[in-house]
């Protein structure tokens, strides 16, 4: 008797949590709601078998319970029964499935009026690839991928030269046009998905796959990579502005197309240097920092991260937290640099500086803080902290204890890494939490301090 009870209350909970539960499918934002439309099938029919099987087995423990009056009866066989059976379930995976393939036949054939965007994956960012005026997207190849060209552009395709290249994770896209997503992995296995979108599709290393959708709703949505692809997975993350056409076209007319960048990619280290002279005043003639102005070592630093440090600074995305003081001083002198070919040329001259050793000032436990390293932080900025470019970890090996100790600390406090346009930051940021106190960022700045990059 109190199992039958069990087994009802396990029915009306289990629907009354259905019923109230808070985790819903997010507000959809795409003309997707047929892949609503099959969830809910198959919600009604798992939950009506759900209460169907178990208010029987209920009423079966209730009805045909232990009676010393009552002898069992064997009935192995009943044809009837089974027909029934037989038809009620192949009923139920039927009205289950066959509605999943109507939609994937919808899925899979793009109405010929979409536009077409390209997202890359890699471990562990996004990147967008829109194809400009001529409509058409240039061919690449990951294996032509460098410094210089991330996108692994064919340099001799003329119809990329007005590809619109965006090494940002914010994708754009104009409202009510269908949009056709072709999907490109630099390297392992990834997976694009936008919850409010309802689409999702792997992108495999040399493949491309796509998927299409039309945008319904404006809005900022998530794009989550779905695919475990190695310790940053769960860093992977992207945003989705759906917006009106104005403004999709103004946005995509103020973005870098592949002809100009081809043309930045040309430095020149002369007039970087001749730039450097108000740069030394606090990070050293020779790059080689001042602790007494809190100006970090700029030489070994790598001319991809300097720039993109430059840009945000510039940008305020570093160094307008109000309680970050020194990255304040360093706003000013970023926004004295008029252009991107200013900073790029600056970049390529520190990137060009002698590395020296640092000096010691913090004297954390090396063993310690070489366990931390190996274990959390060595897959992105390398074994001997020389900085991974594909991943955009900077070298960190042989530089300033005070300084990296003070970075943790910022990004531990949200003081570098929090403002939305600092990907990168962010996701570092997410990577300090392993740090649980002030002494494991002593020891593990020590440690990587006292690494030997040359
Ligand atoms: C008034 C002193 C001052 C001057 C002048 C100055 N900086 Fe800085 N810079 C700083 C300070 C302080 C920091 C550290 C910010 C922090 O702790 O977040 C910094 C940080 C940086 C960083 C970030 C380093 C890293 O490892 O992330 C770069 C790159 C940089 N400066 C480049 C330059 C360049 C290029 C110039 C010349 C255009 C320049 N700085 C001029 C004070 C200065
Ligand atoms: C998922 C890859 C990843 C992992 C793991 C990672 N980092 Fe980073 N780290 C980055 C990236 C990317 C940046 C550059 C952030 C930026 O561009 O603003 C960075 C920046 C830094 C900086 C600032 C360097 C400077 O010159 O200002 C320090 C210090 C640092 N990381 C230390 C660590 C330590 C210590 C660990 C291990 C606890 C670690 N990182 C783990 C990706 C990573
Ligand atoms: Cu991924």
């Amino acid at each position: 008797m109190a199992f039958a009870i069990v087994i009802v209350l396990l029915v009306v909970g289990s629907v009354g949590f259905h019923i109230w539960s808070p985790w819903w499918l997010t507000p959809i934002a795409s003309n997707w709601g047929a892949i609503d439309t099959t969830i809910d099938i198959t919600v009604w029919v798992t939950g009506f078998v759900f209460v169907a099987v178990n208010l029987f087995m209920a009423y079966a423990v209730y009805r045909f319970r232990y009676s010393a009056k009552r002898r069992a009866k064997y009935e192995p066989e009943n044809k009837k029964l089974e027909w029934w059976l037989t038809g009620f379930t192949s009923l139920g995976v039927i009205a289950m499935l066959a509605p999943g393939l109507f939609v994937w036949a919808d899925f899979v054939e793009v109405p010929d009026e979409a536009h077409v965007v390209e997202v890359t994956g890699q471990q562990w960012q996004w990147g967008f690839r829109y194809p400009g005026k001529d409509g058409v997207l240039g061919a690449a190849d990951p294996g032509l991928i460098t410094e210089a060209n991330p996108f692994g552009m064919k340099e001799d395709d003329p119809r990329g030269l007005d590809d619109v290249l965006v090494e940002s994770s914010l994708m754009h896209l104009p409202i009510d046009r269908p949009v056709k997503v072709l999907l490109r992995s630099k390297d392992v296995l990834h997976d694009f998905a936008v919850a409010q979108f309802r689409v999702k599709m792997d992108m495999v290393p040399g493949a491309v796959s796509y998927l299409w959708l039309t945008p319904t709703v404006k809005g900022t949505y998530d794009i989550l990579c779905e695919e475990l692809c190695g310790v940053g997975h769960f860093v992977m993350r992207g945003k989705v502005r759906v917006e009106d056409s104005s403004d999709y076209e103004a946005w995509l007319e103020s973005q870098p197309i592949y002809a100009d960048l081809k043309v930045q990619a040309q430095t020149n280290v002369v007039l970087g240097k001749a730039s450097y002279a108000m740069c030394a005043g606090c990070h050293g003639a020779q790059g080689e920092g001042n602790p007494a102005l809190n100006a970090p070592r700029l030489a070994g630093l790598q001319d991809w991260y300097v720039t993109a440090q430059l840009e945000h600074f510039k940008s305020g995305a570093r160094g307008s937290n109000p309680k970050d003081s020194y990255g304040q001083m360093m706003m000013p002198m970023a926004s004295a640099l008029v252009d991107l070919t200013t900073m790029k040329n600056l970049a390529a001259y520190i990137g060009s500086m002698p590395i020296k050793t640092s000096s010691k000032t913090l004297f954390g436990d090396l063993s310690e803080g070489q366990a931390l390293y190996d274990k959390n932080c060595s897959v992105c900025h390398g074994g001997n902290g020389a900085g991974v470019w594909s991943v955009h970890a900077p070298r960190i090996g042989g530089m300033d204890d005070w300084y990296l100790a003070r970075q943790l600390r910022n990004f531990r406090d949200k003081v570098r890494g929090s403002h939305p346009e600092d990907d990168l930051g962010h996701q570092m940021a997410l990577m300090v939490s392993v740090l649980e106190d002030d002494q494991a960022i002593e020891d593990v700045a020590s440690y990587i301090s006292s690494l030997n990059v040359n």
